[in-house]
């Protein structure tokens, strides 16, 4: 499988600026020197640059402006076209963020390929599943977990054509520590189990883990991976734009994403959320190279 790996120089729906910058900082100073590293390893994982998306309009785009929703639309469906085109060419998309509102167009995009239910597996301090008519901020990376499974902005969630994107049996969230009441009734409803760091602390990340990717990878048409890098602990990974005290150990959590099974089933990944401008030396950064191998590596 060719691995795909695509920029979505995203902000607008996001909290802060910082994040567009993203694809362009880790092409610069990570990606070469990552290729080098899996050709060594021979793990048969042969990547490409596919290119960055840029947003029409770096500026806030609140959704409850009607103007900011028309082009945040635009944006979503500008990568959706890359991911389905993709796609249909037997990629494996691996989508670099961008603000997390950059998932609506990457798995809309993925599902539109095929014809059977898409899994999806939600890594987050957020569980993103706000509407416009629950979120104070108005931030599109609060809302986007919902439009994939059908809520929220019509026009957004049905931009595919199939709606919902994902299927709720198939899809789990990890690693939630910051919600509003909302969010978690409405997945509950939806059908989506939720593992937040309560249930991570009582049962471990281990059991935890495998049992969230043995049913979303159990979807007919296979599954994909959302990783918000602030569900790491920001002391280790400070480079986001929505830091949220504790969470995960990100040595340990490569670890276990490495010995998880059924990657064959993946049908794309995506890592959103980077903020360059808060990681001065580059330290978040640098564990986007090893989280994207320990999804990709087959055991
Ligand atoms: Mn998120």
């Amino acid at each position: 499988m060719r691995i795909a790996l695509l920029g979505a120089a995203f902000s607008a729906g996001g909290a802060h600026p910082g994040c567009r910058h993203a694809p362009e900082v880790f092409r610069e100073r990570e990606y070469l020197a990552w290729r080098r590293r899996l050709a060594r390893q021979q793990l048969a994982l042969s990547v490409f640059w596919a290119g960055i998306v840029r947003e029409e309009n770096p500026i806030p785009l609140p959704m409850h402006c009607p103007a900011a929703r028309r082009a945040l639309l635009r944006n979503s469906q500008r990568l959706m076209r890359h991911t389905l085109r993709l796609r249909r060419g037997g990629r494996l998309p691996v989508v670099i963020g961008g603000d997390h509102s950059c998932a609506i167009g990457t798995w809309t995009g993925i599902a539109s390929a095929q014809r059977q239910p898409l899994g999806l597996l939600w890594i987050d301090a957020h569980f993103d599943a706000h509407t416009p008519d629950s979120s104070e901020s108005q931030r599109l990376h609060g809302m986007s977990f919902a439009v994939l499974l059908g809520e929220g902005d019509a026009a957004l969630a049905q931009m595919g054509g199939q709606t919902p994107v994902v299927d709720a049996r198939y899809c789990a969230v990890i690693g939630v520590r910051s919600y509003e009441a909302e969010e978690p009734l409405r997945l509950a409803r939806l059908g989506v189990r939720c593992y937040t760091r309560d249930e991570i602390r009582q049962r471990g990340l281990t059991a935890v883990l495998s049992e969230a990717w043995r049913r979303v990878a159990a979807a007919p048409g296979g599954f994909g991976v959302s990783l918000d890098l602030d569900v790491l602990d920001p002391m280790l990974a400070p480079g986001v734009s929505v830091p949220e005290h504790g969470g995960l150990h990100p040595t340990k959590l490569a670890r276990l994403l490495a010995r998880q099974p059924h990657k064959e089933r993946l049908r794309g990944l995506e890592l959103v959320e980077l903020n360059p401008n808060h990681d001065p030396q580059g330290k978040t950064l640098r564990l986007l190279p090893k989280l994207m191998t320990a999804l990709l590596m087959r055991r």
